[in-house]
């Protein structure tokens, strides 16, 4: 046995105690949780994370990267449900789900934008012709909207997010902002003092599903300009959502800068002890409270492991962001002006919802889609993806950011592990 050394075991033992301090102060409201064990409601009302481990946290790191290498190295192909949509002779005679593809984007971003739509088609959206939702807050271009138009398949529709609804609100006390942005720039976090890039997260954690375009759809493939898309996807991604009772799809799950979300979870905690039966019985509480691989930051966001599902890809039911749930959580997130004064992003705001909200087997990893945001990509070993280093998820210095480990360990039910 190895042990830890004594400085994390000191921040491992602070945690726990600062967590254990939090969750006494939430757990009145009387709900039931499980803990750390597989059974759908336990009688233990603890909201804790209940596995430990004799390894140091560099350890843990080396082997959850082995592991998810070893995962990627295994020959998979498509979903086996059996009940894969695959693509109609006449796509424009097609009868789509109720879905869209959907990017925020800003004008000058439009040769990536192009690039990456051309990789969707030819991967995907040929065969189905799904329409696109192009989201901006300053009106597109003529020329943004011609040249996309020469690259879809599928319906094009250019809109406008309310300048109401994207600009920071009237009640986010500038000083303290100010204050908080500097401090935030001096923990080196990324885009810290760039108020678009808040009002972004905040946008696509709050708002989006909102947009008077979206309310027409159910599902939604979001993507960025500038990502990659490797593999041949054969089969309807969205009616393979719907027909298996998915919620949320990902592919790559990471840690986040704990600095950004300092208060997220106690935030949420102070919301839960009002709401205690939103929770889903058989949410994924493990992969939201993990502390052995990155105890410092566990520790910095107040017992939230910053696991989260990387939302720049994303295929979702947005039914479950309008639910009552959802909706009234990140209402409350809102009114506390955390997108402001720390810098919260829209990935560990869905994936903490959903976590939370949903039942974890309606949470899909997408494992047969090979995607790359710099600096991570994740390919399996298919032979219809092309172009993609298999198994080589990033840079060495940045494995430890690897978090699809704890996914694959603690909340993954063996008929998940096997659908491949
Ligand atoms: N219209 C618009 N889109 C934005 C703005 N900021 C970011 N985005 C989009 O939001 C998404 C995330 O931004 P990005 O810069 O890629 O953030 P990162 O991936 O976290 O580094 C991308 O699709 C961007 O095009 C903005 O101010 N306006
Ligand atoms: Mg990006």
């Amino acid at each position: 046995m190895v042990s830890i050394p004594r400085k994390i075991a000191r921040l491992v033992a602070f945690a726990l105690i600062v967590s254990s301090i939090l969750l006494v102060g939430v757990n009145t409201g009387g709900w039931n949780l499980r803990a750390g064990t597989k059974s759908r409601v336990s009688g233990d009302r603890r909201l804790v994370f209940s596995h430990k481990s004799s390894k140091s946290p560099q350890q843990i790191v080396e082997e959850n990267y082995k592991t998810l290498q070893e995962i990627l190295k295994k020959p998979i192909h498509e979903p086996k449900t059996g009940n894969l949509v695959r693509p109609p002779s006449d796509p424009n005679r097609y009868d789509r789900a109720n879905a869209t593809m959907l990017v925020l984007v800003r004008n000058r971003e439009l040769g990536p934008v192009v690039r990456t739509i051309k990789q969707i088609e030819a991967k995907f959206n040929q065969k189905f012709h799904y329409p696109y939702v192009f989201l901006n807050e300053e009106p597109f271009t003529e020329r943004f909207k011609e040249t996309i138009q020469k690259h879809v398949s599928g319906e094009a529709f250019f809109e406008s997010i309310d300048k109401a609804i994207w600009e920071q609100p009237k009640s986010i006390n500038l000083r303290k902002q100010a204050d908080a942005m500097q401090q935030l720039e001096t923990e080196n976090v990324g885009y810290a003092k760039l108020v678009s890039y808040h009002n972004m997260c905040r946008y696509y954690s709050v708002n989006f599903y909102n947009h008077p375009r979206l309310q027409q759809f159910r599902y939604y493939w979001r993507f960025e300009p500038g990502t990659d898309y490797y593999c041949d996807l054969d089969y309807d991604v969205f009616k393979f959502m719907q027909m298996n009772e998915k919620t949320y799809g990902f592919v790559i799950a990471l840690y986040d800068v704990e600095q950004s979300v300092k208060t997220l979870w106690p935030r949420t905690l102070e919301f839960l002890a009002q709401h205690p039966d939103y929770l889903h019985p058989n949410g994924a509480y493990d992969f939201l409270l993990e502390n052995l691989q990155n105890p410092h930051k566990t520790l910095t966001a107040n017992g939230y492991s910053t696991c989260h599902f990387w939302s720049n890809f994303e295929i979702a039911d947005m039914d479950f962001y309008r639910s009552k749930p959802y909706s009234d959580w990140v209402n409350f997130l809102d009114s506390t002006g955390g997108f402001y004064y720390e810098r919260w992003g829209d990935a560990p705001v869905h994936s903490v919802g959903v976590s939370l909200f949903e039942d974890r087997d309606k949470i899909h990893w997408f494992r047969d889609i090979g995607y790359k945001h710099q600096p991570y990509t994740l390919c399996s070993n298919r032979p219809s993806c092309a172009g993609c280093k298999k198994a080589d998820f990033t840079y060495k210095h940045l494995r430890d950011q690897n978090c699809l480990t704890n996914w694959w360990n603690y909340e993954m039910s063996e008929d998940q592990k096997n659908i491949y």
